[in-house]
């Protein structure tokens, strides 16, 4: 009964709680580029400036962009080399509305492993336009499922289905969007790097 308390009281704790959320696709490929949206929930006080860093997996590459919550105030995102670290403030006292703050293109290294990576966000602040502090803490970390770039039906194993499917690419009966060498061309060398995938995993 203490237990369920707790956790009752914990759970009205966290839905008060101003939270700053990373999410996106849930798989992607190496070399790929993905879209995530940074939201703002501040069911309190709304924050006039935010600032935290993502942690990026090594060898991924990010750019970032204000998302249209921080836009409707008129704040400016500036960001670190790699947007690892970034505030949002602006010359004005307009405080944010929940909802898209920011907006990051992530790259997927090429030679990325396949397997689950996380994109933390850590060094979360938020303070009023006086530079007050306000409490503010990160949501569900982000994860997401690096698919091997032979699988390219995304069913987590390299197949006779995924070889099917560069044929297909390799004879123009579907456009060649899984080449796998990055030449620019779907052809005998895409069909062996897929028999290798599957040789392989
Ligand atoms: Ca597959
Ligand atoms: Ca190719």
């Amino acid at each position: 009964m203490k237990t369920l308390l707790l956790l009752i009281s914990l759970s009205a704790a966290l839905a008060a709680q101003t939270t700053l959320t990373l999410s996106g696709p849930a798989t992607a490929r190496p070399g790929q580029s993905i879209d995530l949206v940074l939201s703002l929930a501040a069911p309190g006080p709304r924050p006039a400036g935010l600032q935290w860093t993502l942690e990026l997996p090594a060898g991924a590459t990010a750019a970032a962009q204000a998302g249209a919550a921080a836009v409707a105030a008129e704040k400016t995102l500036y960001c670190s080399e790699q947007a690892t670290l970034c505030l949002l403030v602006a010359l004005n006292q307009t405080t944010m509305a929940p909802g898209e703050v920011g907006k990051y293109t992530v790259t997927v290294p090429s030679t990325a492993a396949k397997g689950l990576y996380q994109i933390p966000l850590s060094g979360l602040m938020a303070a009023s336009a006086q530079a007050v502090v306000q409490s503010i803490a990160s949501g569900p970390v982000y994860e997401i499922r690096v698919l091997a770039r032979s699988d390219l039906n995304g069913d987590g194993v390299t197949n006779m289905a995924d070889l099917q499917l560069i044929l297909d690419q390799v004879f123009g009966r579907s456009p060649c969007s899984d080449d796998q060498n990055g030449d620019g061309r779907c052809d005998l060398l895409d069909v062996l790097l897929v028999v290798r995938g599957a040789l392989d995993q």
